[in-house]
């Protein structure tokens, strides 16, 4: 377990709204003078009992609602940040949803100011590496989709990607694929959650229509093992979140995950927190998890803390630091 703690980790698989801790909910809530629907911290961490993805998003929503000001986000990104250094993580790409904070009235400045400034000040002070991914909500239209990425058109030099994210069932890359070529052609990276709920067509729809470089979850892929070759193939990285998995009951126990299936097989698999604050897990404690359930050997352990540099975005000469 020491070797965990002391292996340079990057964490390509983070909701910045899923870090917000209970505390700072409560704190922020009272700043901002809106009413929480829980009396106390442990009566609102009480209700992190989920039954599936779209019962734990409900949740995340309406959290997300403390978040108002540009110092709102700048402090949540830098709780994250500080935790960071705990675990050794010195790379993180971070995940965050426009739409939650735009269509409550929050200008999408606010939001993207809030949280660079805080990842500058990381960069600066932790010496941390941040970059930043832009998430569509797969509920919301395609035209809500486009209208969010004009208003990104600006942050190019803030934003490095683009993902998707929200309730998967019934939502298909497929939706997305004119606003994804429309990214792609801007420059933007672009991912996608694909196989966490939904079946093994949605990631090959998020492969072949949205042309993803990164795969976020993708563990129902073991469903379709001509869709397992492919990965295997052509080392589409997979930004697995053990903890969120079982929180999420997308496995009923740690034991029965496929993580080291996946990895074993050949594929370019990476582990990572998701929304850690929802989840009881941060980086660290994800690893630990799988180390235990899984029984990883150290050498896996390494593996695949050099896959979260290698299936990163940074430049090569920066993976090359850490691998
Ligand atoms: C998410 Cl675990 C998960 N899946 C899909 N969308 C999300 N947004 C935040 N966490
Ligand atoms: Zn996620």
């Amino acid at each position: 377990m020491q070797l965990i703690q002391s292996l340079p980790k990057a964490e390509l698989h983070l909701h910045i709204e899923g870090t917000l801790e209970p505390e700072l909910m409560f704190a922020l809530a009272q700043r901002n003078g809106v009413t929480l629907p829980y009396p106390s911290v442990e009566a609102l961490r009480a209700a992190y009992d989920f039954d599936d993805l779209q019962s734990f998003l409900d949740l995340y929503y309406q959290g997300a609602d403390v978040l108002r000001t540009e110092q709102d986000f700048y402090d949540l990104t830098w709780a994250y940040l500080q935790r960071c250094v705990e675990d050794n993580v010195v790379h993180v790409e971070i995940f965050f949803d426009p739409q939650t904070h735009t269509d409550r009235g929050i200008a999408f400045d606010t939001v993207v100011s809030g949280i660079h400034r805080a990842l500058a000040d990381g960069q600066q002070q932790l010496g941390i590496s941040g970059y930043l991914i832009l998430c569509f909500l797969r509920h919301l239209s395609e035209e809500s989709a486009f209208a969010t990425l004009a208003e990104a058109m600006a942050y190019r030099d803030k934003i490095i990607g683009i993902g998707l994210d929200s309730s998967e069932l019934g939502h298909p890359p497929s939706k997305f694929e004119r606003v994804f070529a429309e990214a792609r052609s801007a420059g933007f990276k672009v991912v996608a959650h694909a196989g966490e709920e939904g079946p093994p067509e949605y990631i090959w729809e998020a492969l072949d229509k949205l042309k993803v470089a990164r795969i976020d979850h993708g563990v129902r892929c073991q469903e379709d093992m001509a869709l397992v070759d492919e990965l295997e193939q052509r080392q589409v990285p997979l930004t697995v979140c053990p903890l969120s998995n079982l929180k999420l009951k997308v496995v009923d126990d740690l034991a029965e995950h496929n993580l080291r299936w996946l990895l074993e097989r050949g594929l370019l698999v990476t582990i990572n927190a998701d929304d850690p604050a929802y989840f009881g897990g941060y980086l660290g404690d994800n690893y630990r998890a799988c180390a235990e359930a899984l029984a990883l050997t150290d050498e896996q352990l390494r593996q695949l803390a050099a896959n979260g540099f290698k299936a990163s975005f940074l430049p090569e000469s920066e993976k090359a630091r850490w691998l």
